[in-house]
């Protein structure tokens, strides 16, 4: 990590409320993990990331296609439902709107599911995935991702609660009608603002 240039920094404008905690969080200064499941052994010779669903055309690409993307860092903050939250971390990676430049979405793509190594999922309307500090990170606070924080790659969404932060992403779906991932169909929400305690319900 050390040797990468230096990327430009976006900051996450959650990170300039006065108010940094949403409502019924607690602060915490270590990073838990949180995950179902094991932690996956990743080959990075059969990685790939792809983008399918309802766009023009599918994207793919492998690990070495994907770290040649331009990158950035993103300083954001972290909430996890189970009320921990996590303040001003510096993610590593590829912007989501980078990455979409490569593909042509169809109209009529209102919804994203990501999709995980061991079948993991988690959905979340398009307009969230598509927000200016949304990123595809491969490392935080200025190393690469341990393989129990989602390496090589996870999906950051800071705006959401952290599930929607899908670690070990293999792919992202586009698609017209939302449709409930992991933790959704175990009750959780299917949007989960923290701001609005979007935890559970709501479908
Ligand atoms: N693939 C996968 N990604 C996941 C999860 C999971 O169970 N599987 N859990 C989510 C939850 S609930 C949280 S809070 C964050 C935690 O990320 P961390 O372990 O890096 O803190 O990962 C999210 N991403
Ligand atoms: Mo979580």
């Amino acid at each position: 990590m050390s040797s990468d240039p230096i990327r430009p920094m976006i900051v996450s404008s959650d990170t300039e409320r006065e108010q940094r905690i949403p409502p019924g969080q607690v602060l915490t200064r270590k990073w838990p993990v949180l995950h179902a499941g094991s932690t996956p052994q990743v080959d990075l010779t059969k990685w790939d990331l792809r983008l399918f669903g309802l766009v023009k055309q599918p994207a793919r690409w492998t690990w070495d296609e994907f770290r040649a993307l331009p990158s950035v860092d993103v300083r954001a903050d972290m909430h996890c439902v189970t009320r921990w939250s996590r303040l001003s971390m510096t993610w590593h990676g590829v912007l989501v709107s980078e990455v979409m430049k490569h593909v042509e979405l169809l109209p009529e793509a209102r919804f994203v599911v990501a999709h995980c190594e061991q079948s993991f999922t988690t959905n979340l309307p398009i307009e969230w995935f598509l927000a200016e500090d949304a990123l595809f990170a491969w490392g935080a606070d200025g190393t690469d991702l341990s393989p129990d924080h989602g390496w090589p790659l996870r999906l950051v969404v800071p705006k959401l609660y952290a599930w929607k932060s899908a670690k070990w992403l293999c792919g992202v779906e586009f698609l017209a009608h939302d449709q409930p991932g992991y933790w959704e169909r175990g009750g959780y929400h299917m949007r989960g603002d923290p701001w609005l305690e979007e935890r559970f319900g709501a479908w």
